[in-house]
């Protein structure tokens, strides 16, 4: 995305200012001042977020008209519906930060934006529903839950309603899994094969490790991060393990092994050149991805026109009647 570090030169005695407030907790607000460093990194997380939620409703949407019966098929159009919801809140908490929605969608379709490597791989089955659900909604309540906490006020607000909501889809996710894991031989080799596809996808959403995470230390500072990529992998790997073993699921990870001392599930090396060529866009469904939103984006520009026709006739009207 276009918000390349810049030196900006900023009154210390405010930068100072700013840092105790942090530092004493105190929640950040639009209209107080902030260094522009933190502007444009809150910009930059935030706007990424919204991207991803909304190009997250793609993969799951691709399964809409197949889902196998009235329940299912509903529990997945209100995820989706959740999930532009999503977007909508982050978008509207990102302009509180003086930027223009228009200019971030714009960044997104024209790939100067980043979104979550997860959306870049294709949903080949059914069974993905469930397993999206489960680790995908898993991790990014893992993420958000911290986020929570952000010290920026609108992002955490936004995340507190958010989680609630991921909490149901990452319930009907499990369902699906678990249904299907208990099912036929052929469902339970179906949600095993998903779950191996989505496995170390899953991971790489927090992000590169510590070592090689450059925005990481100024956010920790700023509290817009609480946790490290590397610490918020490490607790939902501990959380998700005992969650496959309860539906008699592996995961695909031959060094996955319970560490006694830290009491952590120790896993195995991630793939860092997949992540990097996904987010590069050469995943296998990144072209895909875009064209979808760039289509959408257009065929929805009769909406935007019409409802900005009618703000501006609204707008004329209570203006001649106040007048
Ligand atoms: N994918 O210095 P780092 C959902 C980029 S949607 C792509 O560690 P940071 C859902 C990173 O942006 C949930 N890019 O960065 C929706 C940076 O690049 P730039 C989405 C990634 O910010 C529908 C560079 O790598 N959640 O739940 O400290 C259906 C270096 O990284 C990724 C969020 O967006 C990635 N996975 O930490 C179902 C959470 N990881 O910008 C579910 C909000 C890293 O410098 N974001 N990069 O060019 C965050 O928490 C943090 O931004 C991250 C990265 C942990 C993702």
């Amino acid at each position: 995305m276009d918000q390349k570090p810049q030196a900006v030169a900023e009154d210390p005695a405010k930068l100072a200012e700013f840092q105790a407030r942090i530092d004493r907790g105190e929640s950040i607000e639009p209209k107080d001042w902030m260094p522009e460093r933190y502007r444009r990194q809150l910009t930059r997380m935030m706007s990424q977020h919204a991207h991803s939620e909304v190009v997250g409703m793609l993969p799951e949407g691709n399964w809409i008209t197949r889902a196998p019966s009235l329940r299912r098929k509903m529990s997945l159009i209100a995820k989706v519906q959740d999930e532009a919801g999503h977007g909508l809140y982050i978008y509207c908490g990102a302009e509180t930060l003086g930027v223009d929605r228009a200019d971030l969608i714009d960044q997104l379709l024209d790939g100067r934006a980043k979104y979550s490597s997860i959306f870049n791989y294709p949903t080949l089955s059914w069974a993905d529903m469930g397993v999206i659900g489960w680790l995908v909604d898993g991790a990014a309540i893992v993420n958000q839950t911290v986020l929570a906490k952000a010290s920026y006020g609108p992002y955490a607000r936004a995340m507190i309603r958010i989680c609630k909501e991921e909490n149901f889809h990452k319930r009907q996710g499990y369902e699906i899994v678990a249904t299907l894991a208990n099912g036929t031989p052929a469902q339970k080799a179906m949600v095993q094969d998903a779950v191996n596809r989505w496995w170390w996808p899953s991971l790489m959403m927090f992000g590169p490790s510590d070592t090689d995470s450059p925005n990481s230390a100024e956010l920790l500072r700023w509290k817009v991060k609480h946790k490290t990529n590397d610490e918020l992998r490490q607790r939902f790997v501990n959380l998700t393990v005992p969650q496959a073993a309860a539906v008699d699921l592996t995961l695909p990870d031959p060094d996955l092994r319970y560490d006694e001392a830290t009491k952590n599930w120790e896993f195995g090396a991630i793939d860092w050149a997949e992540f990097h060529e996904v987010i590069r866009g050469n995943g296998p469904c990144n072209r895909e991805r875009l064209e979808a939103r760039r289509a959408a984006h257009e065929n929805g520009r009769w909406v935007r026109d019409a409802a900005a026709a009618y703000a501006a006739k609204h707008g004329a009207a209570s203006a001649t009647n106040a007048a």
